[in-house]
């Protein structure tokens, strides 16, 4: 059983992981339409992911009784002057996600929410990885600089990311 408020915080945060989504979406199309077509994959990847976040609380929230309610979101950015600032809005949007994550932890901890508790450890350690990999691919980017060839070699790199769908949600 979820608290209100606990409910209230999960269900907020359930549509801002379907923001996140639609944000990866809108980068992978104006990565292609500038030209990076392993970007765009990259994106189209991340925004894979994000359904699966998105779907695991949608889950987890129905899973307690509750009604997992999907609402209107803000307009995602479209548009983006280079590869680096994809990636700068990526981790700094990432960052916002892990800040959330801990709030949302803290409020079940707060109220002896232990099932909320473990379901949310998997987004801790999530996020780890996510704002990882943000901040190795931003320090390529400027070790590369105005590079058009390194940045075709990156390119062509993050156009080798798979979506794995993971077995269970
Ligand atoms: Fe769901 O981790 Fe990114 O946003």
């Amino acid at each position: 059983m979820l608290s209100k408020t606990v409910y209230a915080a999960l269900n907020k945060h359930m549509n801002t992981e379907l923001f996140s989504a639609y944000l990866y979406l809108n980068m992978s199309a104006a990565a292609n339409e500038m030209g990076y077509k392993g970007s765009a994959n990259w994106f189209n990847v991340q925004y894979q992911e994000e359904m699966v976040h998105f779907t695991k609380f949608y889950n987890y929230i129905n899973s307690q009784g509750a009604q997992a309610i999907v609402d209107k979101m803000a307009k995602p950015a479209s548009s983006f002057k280079s590869l680096l600032h994809f990636f700068e809005e990526t981790l700094k949007h990432e960052q916002f996600i892990t800040r959330c994550i801990n709030d949302l932890t803290e409020q079940a901890v707060k109220e002896k929410d232990h099932a909320t508790q473990i379901f949310l450890q998997w987004f801790v350690t999530e996020q780890i990885e996510e704002e990882e990999n943000d901040r190795e691919i931003i320090g390529k980017l400027k070790l590369i600089g105005d590079n058009g060839y390194g940045q075709l070699m990156l390119d062509n790199e993050l156009g080798t990311r798979v979506f794995v769908p993971p077995a269970v949600i």
